[in-house]
């Protein structure tokens, strides 16, 4: 069955007379992601160009994508706009919220008896609201809408930073907030900073060890964790075209770990293979009707400095297997290297964990790849040093790869096959002694791996790497194993080399799968309660958020002064706190309890300015909205980098902190605080974060005049009786300002609506 197949010739029968009015407006050759971006807009034809990375743009994506962390506030929100139906096809995935712990079987079932009331919540609700819902088991959002959903040119947003994996099949596919997603379910039109571009020019062809993950973290090596922010990473030439269509879903999915809006390619062959292999010949057929409006422009590819913004080449000829972290995905290692860094800097050789799965690294050539390498092994004795697991991206992926003998493949390793789900990759693993905290190494062929991500101990050093390489890493037991020149004892005490792992891209017996966990929406849902129980810990309906009272922010405390990295799951912490995610005020216990105290160097534990004495950052920001006192936050650079989750934005806001002023935002988060109603800014002079002190008082003097392109003034008075004046700038455009004043962008919807 193909989902929104008419949806789809509606978007490509308006495409050749939108990319003609852009090529005008534009007076110069395009790129995709111009063409997609210009053939979304909300007004229709543009009329003229929009300056990337300044002017704000109105666009109508296609589709929304929701996961079961995230939808659930997405989906509380969208209660609220006072709409019968989604006015674009939306799905709901549930794939955050199953544990991975001995196995799919057992954890499953376990998954379902814990989480049973917000399961049936999204379930009821989605059948309400038009909306498809993807049971628990039936696999990890990105990877299912990859096979089911994503489309050449088309244009979509999730709830979810990954959602930029269907870049993978064409797509500009852009991470956002729920409250953004409540915007084009309701049928408003979608903003967006016209983004910068990045063109990353492919050479060469893969080979031996290399994969297509490797392209990813070479170019996350190169622009690190904000090199991206604010632009869309378009790859292009020869090197791009033989990569497979899921290959590209990898290098699309960890761009999002270099901050960028999304990233995407053009429709070629492998993405007909793939559509083709998924069921969905009758898109391969529209697509190809307008195939030339698909990818970029013939004169941009041959000279693209002319047309981007910046410029990367990588000819993968070259490329060696890397090996990113640990802490961070951008940290890059040449496999070649690792022996000497990780003595260098003392991280663990033993390797003790290999995971592979997540919505980066999961599809059918992933575990085919991957279960080569196993299969050499077990066929020349070798006993692997490390456990393994395994989360198959969706039931599909999972049923095709046992038919195939796949899955026997890794069993004979004594592999555990968790659900196909998340899992570890959001410290959903019950790990075995994880609680002792020891120091210890785990490689994974996840996206993300800042500190206390998979297993919540904070001495677990996570490397990110292609599922081949954790394969042949797991098998080793040891971080500096390099495949290509080191040799393996078998139980007969040789010397074993493996050789470079093969796998196909697509099952040769095409895809099968029984139940694929799809639950279509009733036709009409008018009649469908959606149950939130008063007393559930679990579930709270939303109150609204006060307006402005219009005047100054003043005598405001400092909560916290956040030292270095701050991602959103140092602001809020997933893994067991995820139960909570349809419930504000249970979930605000765990506000910024993962960021670093500038002061003391610890976390969790800041100052109390009324009482004088150290306290937990949550209750301690109650005690000040007891005391009815205003509160800032204040960080680093890349503040709220990562995840999507706009809980981050929403437990402060919820909590009573006014505003949160750092050198630099990650894009989504920006954008979350903002619709939330919150203030988000950032020093003008980056250095005035050192003029902050533990002890001080802030007060915003000229909040009244809040206007787009003229920062506010932020007097800062110190306990010793001294003032700063400083400068903070902002991004706020004058709708933006109304969120704010309103109280946020959900309450403005509301008055409009009345
Ligand atoms: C993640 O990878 O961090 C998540 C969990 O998928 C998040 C969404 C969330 O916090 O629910 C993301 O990437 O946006
Ligand atoms: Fe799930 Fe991990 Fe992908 Fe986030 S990055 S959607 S937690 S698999």
């Amino acid at each position: 069955m193909v989902f929104d197949l008419d949806m789809i010739k509606r978007v490509y029968a308006n495409y050749p007379e939108r990319i003609d009015a852009a090529r005008k407006a534009v007076g110069k050759p395009l790129t995709l992601s111009e063409k997609i971006l210009y053939a979304h807009l909300w007004d229709g034809n543009p009329s003229s160009a929009f300056e990337r990375g300044k002017s704000y743009v109105d666009f109508a994506p296609d589709r929304v994508a929701m996961q079961d962390a995230t939808a659930q506030m997405a989906l509380l929100q969208f209660m609220q706009a006072g709409k019968k139906r989604v006015a674009v096809p939306s799905t709901v995935h549930a794939d955050h919220l199953i544990q991975a712990r001995v196995g799919a079987s057992k954890d499953l079932q376990e998954s379902l008896n814990q989480n049973n009331e917000v399961f049936n919540f999204l379930s009821s609700i989605s059948n309400k609201y038009g909306i498809g819902f993807w049971k628990p088991g039936a696999g990890i959002i990105h990877q299912v809408v990859l096979e089911n959903y994503a489309f050449p040119g088309g244009m979509m947003i999730g709830t979810d930073s990954h959602t930029v994996n269907a870049g993978g099949l064409g797509m500009v596919a852009i991470g956002v907030g729920g409250a953004d997603a409540v915007d084009v379910m309701a049928g408003m039109a979608w903003e967006l900073k016209f983004p910068k571009l990045i063109g990353v020019k492919l050479t060469g062809k893969l080979n031996g060890w290399t994969s297509a993950k490797d392209v990813i973290l070479k170019v996350a090596d190169i622009l690190t964790v904000k090199g991206g922010t604010g632009a869309i990473v378009e790859y292009f030439g020869d090197g791009a075209i033989s990569l497979s269509c899921t290959g590209k879903g990898t290098i699309c999915n960890m761009g999002a770990e270099i901050g960028a809006t999304t990233s995407t390619f053009g429709y070629d062959e492998s993405m007909r293979r793939y559509l083709a292999a998924t069921g969905r010949e009758e898109v391969v057929k529209a697509a190809d009707e307008i195939a030339e409006h698909l990818t970029g422009d013939k004169e941009v590819y041959e000279n693209p400095s002319l047309y981007f913004d910046q410029l990367i080449e990588i000819n993968l000829s070259e490329l060696e297997p890397h090996i990113n972290g640990p802490f961070t995905p951008d940290r890059g290692t040449p496999v070649s290297k690792m022996k000497a860094e990780a003595s260098l800097n003392d991280w663990p050789m033993k390797v003790e964990w290999g995971l592979i799965g997540s919505c980066t690294n999961s599809s059918y050539e992933d575990l085919a790849r991957a279960a080569s390498i196993v299969k050499q092994a077990v066929a020349a004795g070798i006993t692997p040093k490390a456990e393994f697991g395994i989360n198959p991206g969706s039931e599909q992926v999972r049923y095709t790869a046992e038919r195939d003998g796949i899955l026997a493949d890794f069993e004979k390793m004594g592999t555990k096959i968790f659900t196909n789900a998340c899992g570890p990759c959001i410290g959903q693993w019950d790990r075995e002694g994880a609680e002792k905290q020891e120091k210890n190494t785990i490689v994974h062929s996840f996206n993300r791996n800042f500190s206390k991500r998979a297993d919540g101990n904070p001495n677990t050093h996570a490397f990110v790497t292609s599922p081949e390489m954790v394969a042949a890493l797991a098998i080793a037991g040891d971080l500096g194993f390099n495949p290509i020149t080191d040799t393996l004892l078998n139980n007969k005490g040789e010397h074993v080399k493996l050789t470079a792992p093969v796998g196909d891209e697509l099952p040769t017996k095409g895809f099968a799968v029984e139940d694929n966990g799809y639950q279509a929406p009733a036709e009409d849902g008018s009649n469908v309660e959606v149950k939130v129980a008063a007393d559930s810990s679990r579930l709270q309906l939303l109150d609204n958020f006060p307006t402005w009272d219009g005047q100054n922010i003043t005598d405001a405390k400092l909560l916290i002064k956040v030292k270095g990295k701050c991602t959103t799951d140092h602001i809020s912490m997933a893994g067991p706190w995820l139960k909570y995610r349809g419930h504000l005020d249970n979930i605000s216990n765990n506000m910024l309890i993962g960021a670093v105290n500038f002061f003391n160097d610890k976390t969790n534990d800041v100052k109390n300015q009324l009482t004088g004495a150290y306290g937990e950052v949550p209750a301690t920001q109650r005690a000040y909205k007891a005391a009815g006192v205003s509160s800032i936050v204040v960080g680093d650079h890349n503040y709220g980098e990562g995840s999507s989750r706009e809980h981050a934005a929403m437990e402060p806001r919820h909590l009573g902190v006014k505003a949160v002023i750092v050198k630099s935002f990650a894009r989504i988060h920006e954008t979350n605080l903002k619709k939330q109603g919150m203030l988000a800014l950032t020093f003008a002079n980056e250095s005035d974060y050192d003029k902050i002190h533990e002890d001080d008082t802030f007060n915003f003097v000229d909040l009244a005049s809040f206007s787009p392109e003229k920062p506010l003034t932020l007097e800062i008075c110190h306990s010793n009786g001294t003032k700063d004046k400083i400068q903070l700038n902002h991004t706020y455009n004058a709708s933006q300002i109304e969120w704010f004043k309103a109280g946020s962008a959900l309450n403005l919807i509301k008055l409009m609506e009345n």
